[in-house]
């Protein structure tokens, strides 16, 4: 059956004003909808901001945070290093004599280090720590670990 033609005017007159109010409604909600996000979308973003510098903060000890400490004429250059939690110390002997780096309360021994040799050990836990060497007890060194 072919589509009736439209009543005259009076029935789409009937027929737009409730098209109209669902219009304006739909018009309302998004305007609505709108300042819901302006306000409580803003208050919730902010949070997110904030996570990324949180993240951020988290990350810079994360990503290895390294401290060289070389040992050459018989001392440990720089003989004093503070450093931050989590962060690495990397004891390298530019020297031709071997050397040892043996904490104080025996905790950490690197054994013997050749020329070029490397020992590294990371600092968890905030304290002081000093180190000899071994086979030089005359050489002292202290490693300061902060929060
Ligand atoms: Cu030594």
């Amino acid at each position: 059956m072919p589509p009736t033609p439209a009543p005259p005017n009076t029935g789409r007159r009937v027929r737009r004003t409730p098209m109209l109010v669902a219009a304006l409604t739909g018009t309302v909600a998004v305007v609505l909808a709108a300042f819901w996000l302006a306000r409580y979308g803003g208050s919730s973003a902010q949070p997110s901001y904030g996570s990324p510098a949180a993240v951020h903060g988290r990350t810079s000890p994360a990503p290895h945070v390294m401290a060289d400490v070389n040992i050459v004429n018989f001392r440990f250059t720089p003989a004093e290093v503070t450093v931050k939690a989590g962060t690495t110390i990397r004891w390298t002997n530019k020297g031709y004599v071997p050397h040892t780096v043996n904490f104080t309360d025996g905790a950490v021994n690197s054994g013997v280090l050749n020329n070029g040799n490397q020992f590294t050990h990371t600092f968890t836990t905030p304290g002081t720590y000093p180190y000899l060497c071994h086979i030089h007890p005359f050489m002292h060194g202290t490693v300061v670990v902060t929060p």
